[in-house]
């Protein structure tokens, strides 16, 4: 198959067909079609992805369709967030490396990425509703966070290098106007595809929906994403784009990348740990050691987000220190000059500003999965409506709280103690 060709969906009858001279997959997995085994597993909102197992080894085949899977053909979508994808992957595998997949081929006439089968991996978010403990995300995540958004501003890259990227993301105009509706704006007023678990919550979202400093916070942060272009994201950083075994984490699915905040990427997945810590009381089975498992993971899953936004704040200092070779904060001001007190403050600063938007975009991220189009496994999979509204209104305050009160918030142990007071409230 060639990018000439017009765009056609694959099927798991066309596959083999269509891909069985590709060199590519052929090499990894072997040429003997016959054998290949084909399998549709995209369980995302909008893309196809398939497992191709032939004699040799297995591949993933990622294809993106023209329009959003979850609603079907009357939401048209561009192919082109296949190219974006592609082309983020490559950005965070040298800013990151062995952090996302490998990558064995891209076409971007049908928009596939031919990529690595991360096998006996599982998508994070489904292992943190079995209550699985993985010892090594936060360190593995909040390394990839800090060596991406660092490595990919102008604190790190020569400006006509960062200028030239920023061009190249800022075509992807449709993935970042799903953020910016389904994220920043849906939650908060009565939209069409909006849903959430009703009657039980009908009245605390009216009162949300009514809650000017809420909506006024909502579209600073609204603004924030849009206008302040300062690294590259990936964009869609929450549990479900992480796989992760017992020992290994890799991120992926990076098609909404583009420039915008640090904040958003680290402010969304710590959101996804905030909003799996209210949901376990959902996944609880009767008995004294399933309360106990879920009181372990409750622990845990707090922990995790200490130990990420510390490993974040490590590392991103850590690069601060040494590889600061673009033109914000250059050294020449300050180490050159005898200065590194100077230097020690202008990185203060970063990461407070870092600190004080990442809450509010954790804070409306966990709105959106509740109030908006796209909501989570985390709740979603939780049967009883009623226990699952409960969970729900628990997360709903704390996010109002976190996008709120967000710059009288002083340390992640504030945040985790409020989380766990909210927790211990009994009624919606
Ligand atoms: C219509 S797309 C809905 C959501 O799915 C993606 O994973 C993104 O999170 C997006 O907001
Ligand atoms: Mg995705």
């Amino acid at each position: 198959m060639t990018g000439k060709l017009p765009f056609e969906a694959l099927s798991v009858e066309t596959l083999s067909m269509r891909l069985g001279t590709n060199d590519a997959l052929c090499a990894r997995i072997g040429k003997d079609t016959a054998n290949w085994k084909v399998r549709e597993v995209g369980d995302g909102n909008l893309n196809l992805v398939f497992i191709v197992e032939g004699d040799k080894g297995a591949a993933v085949v990622k294809q993106a369709l023209p329009y959003v899977r979850l609603v079907g053909d009357s939401w048209p979508l561009p192919l082109k967030r296949s190219f974006f994808e592609y082309h983020a992957l490559t950005r965070q595998e040298a800013r990151a490396p062995g952090s996302v997949p490998a990558i064995h081929h891209f076409d971007e006439g049908q928009a596939l990425i031919i990529m690595e089968y991360l096998s006996p991996h599982i998508i994070l978010r489904r292992a943190l509703i079995e209550g699985r403990q993985l010892p090594n995300i936060a360190r593995d995540i909040g390394l990839f966070m800090a060596r991406t958004l660092f490595r990919g501003s102008d604190l790190s890259m020569a400006a006509k290098d960062r200028k030239a990227d920023l061009a190249l993301f800022a075509d992807n105009v449709e993935l970042c106007d799903i953020t910016e509706n389904l994220v920043f704006s849906d939650p908060y007023f009565d939209a069409r595809m909006n849903r959430h678990t009703s009657p039980q919550l009908d009245g605390l979202v009216a009162e949300l929906r009514a809650d000017r400093d809420l909506k006024v916070e909502a579209q600073r942060l609204k603004h924030l994403f849009a206008a302040n272009a300062e690294t590259l994201l990936h964009g869609d950083l929450h549990s479900g784009s992480i796989m992760v075994t017992d020992t290994e984490t890799r991120m992926i699915d990076p098609e909404f990348a583009f420039y915008g905040p640090m904040a958003f990427d680290v402010g969304m997945l710590l959101a996804n740990f905030w909003m799996a810590f209210f949901s376990q009381r959902g996944h609880e089975q009767a008995g004294h050691e399933q309360k106990e498992k879920r009181d372990a993971m409750r622990a845990y899953l707090l922990d995790v987000t200490v130990e990420t936004w510390s490993v974040f704040r490590a590392e991103f200092s850590h690069l601060w220190r040494t590889e600061r070779t673009g033109m914000l904060y250059q050294k020449s001001l300050f180490e050159d000059q005898g200065d590194r007190l100077g230097a020690e403050q202008a990185l203060d600063h970063v990461l407070h500003q870092i600190w004080d938007d990442l809450l509010g975009f954790a804070g409306i991220e966990i709105h959106r999965r509740i109030l908006g189009l796209a909501h989570n496994a985390d709740f979603e999979t939780i049967a009883d409506e009623d226990l699952r509204a409960a969970c729900e209104a628990k997360a709903l305050k704390f996010g109002r709280h976190l996008a709120v009160n967000r710059r009288q918030i002083h340390s992640i142990d504030e945040v985790n103690n409020l989380a766990a007071l909210i927790e211990q409230e009994s009624r919606i």
